[in-house]
């Protein structure tokens, strides 16, 4: 039996900024998903969720002895798996250096490091963006909580294998392992459990990240960092301005980053986490804003070339290269997820997510509403720029957009509308 995921019906707020806060709520299980679609997700606020919401999930028994990892286990179940490992003591550009290597290699790897006493003469290798969830289909490991299940990027990339990819990882690592300051991919939220150990989080409410960058606008790598007491380096930098948050999230807890909240993570004991970066109704009109940006950003890189016969179709290939995205893509995207509620709204078939959960009709609503916002800035943008041929077929935009403003009317959802 399905889980339904439904919303009261409601009004979608534009343009609305994210409060600066330096605080983080703990929530219960118990909380409703209506509750946290509105406090959290509509909000854009973190929260950390109590350990009780990961007690049944078969990795915590499997992957977790007594508090540290089971070696044993996790070279039996992916031993001869290739893994992507990162080495956090070498910088490359502004994130870590980046290798594969076997799973066998990097537990002896693991097991080495604590025998030497986390020695810092040995590497600190960290395994982190691994798809494992993808790779073993059929090992039983977690429930995506019904909080998260409205996940439109991972509903995209597992209806698409061909396309060989989507957000679900596992990390893991000794304690010193960490990731360096960053906001997630495309401006998705993210949420992560630790199956073991512990992990510190810094997060910064959208903005706070200006006073850590340098004269030239380049991000810190280390919040932590001595150099952004370099006035002549770093002269944003206000260290009673800056709010942020700084948190330990321990084992079994899931804590839910927002979109466009930078964060710093350190593993404080040897750790395993999962996570998912995903995309909704509520963050897709940030995730827009940034690609439009970073089209602004890379156009204005290459303006030197403007005469160029292809440039509009060079920028989109050098989009697609440094953001992971481009707006073909970001188009077959929205796309897709609305065609799925159009024909749950007029052939009524169900939209399952993670085989768990159905969703509700007010939620398929709503769903459509930010799809219909954002796709008219898409479309005014896209003849902006005159590239509206170069990205979809003749008038194929204005055609879904109607389809969409057709279901939403003889839905009767006036109550709706902005
Ligand atoms: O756990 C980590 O090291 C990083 C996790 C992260 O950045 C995220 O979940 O968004
Ligand atoms: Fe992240």
């Amino acid at each position: 039996m399905l889980e339904e995921l439904e919303i009261k019906s409601r009004r979608l707020s534009i343009n609305k900024s994210t409060a600066i806060i330096d605080w983080i709520d703990y929530v219960d299980p118990s909380i409703t998903y209506d509750e946290f679609f509105s406090k959290y997700l509509m909000e854009n606020k973190p929260c950390i969720f109590k350990s009780n919401i990961t007690e049944k999930w078969s990795c915590k028994r499997q992957w977790n002895l007594d508090g540290a990892p089971d070696f044993d286990v996790l070279d039996i179940l992916f031993g001869d798996c290739m893994v992507p490992v990162a080495d956090c003591n070498k910088k490359y550009y502004n994130s870590q250096s980046k290798d594969d290597m076997k799973m066998r290699d990097y537990l002896n790897y693991w097991l080495d490091y604590i025998k030497n006493n986390y020695s810092n003469s040995m590497s600190l290798l960290y395994l982190k963006d691994w798809h494992c969830p993808r790779l073993f289909p059929n090992a039983p490991m977690y429930n995506v909580p019904e909080y998260f299940a409205s996940d439109w990027l991972n509903e995209y990339y597992m209806a698409n294998p061909e396309l060989n990819d989507d957000y679900r990882f596992v990390y893991m690592g000794p304690k010193g392992t960490w990731t360096p300051m960053h906001a997630d991919v495309f401006g998705s939220y993210s949420w992560s459990a630790n199956i073991v150990g512990e992990k510190r989080w810094f997060l910064f409410p959208p903005g706070q990240e200006d006073f850590l960058r340098d004269i030239h606008g380049q991000l810190i790598y280390d919040a932590t960092s001595e150099e952004l007491n370099d006035y002549t380096k770093y002269k944003a930098y206000d260290k009673r301005a800056l709010k942020y948050i700084d948190v330990i999230q321990k084992e079994g807890e899931i804590i839910f980053v927002p979109s466009g909240w930078h964060h710093q993570v350190w593993n404080i004991e040897d750790t395993i986490s999962l996570n998912h970066n995903w995309i909704n109704s509520c963050n897709i009109m940030n995730v827009w804003h940034g690609l439009k940006k970073e089209l602004s950003f890379v156009m204005k890189e290459v303006s030197d070339c403007k005469d160029m016969s292809n440039w509009a179709e060079q920028c989109q290939l050098i989009l697609k290269s440094t953001y992971g995205m481009d707006y073909s893509l970001f188009f077959d995207f929205i796309s897709f997820i609305a065609r799925q509620r159009l024909n749950m709204l007029s052939v009524k078939e169900d939209i399952v997510s993670f085989n768990k959960y159905k969703l509700g009709f007010h939620h398929c609503i709503f769903d459509l509403h930010s799809i219909k916002l954002t796709l008219i800035d898409f479309i005014n943008d896209m003849e902006e720029k005159s590239i509206y041929c170069l990205i979809c077929e003749k008038q194929q935009g204005h055609q879904l957009l109607n389809k969409i403003l057709l279901a939403l009317q003889s839905h009767d959802t006036e109550n709706l509308s902005t």
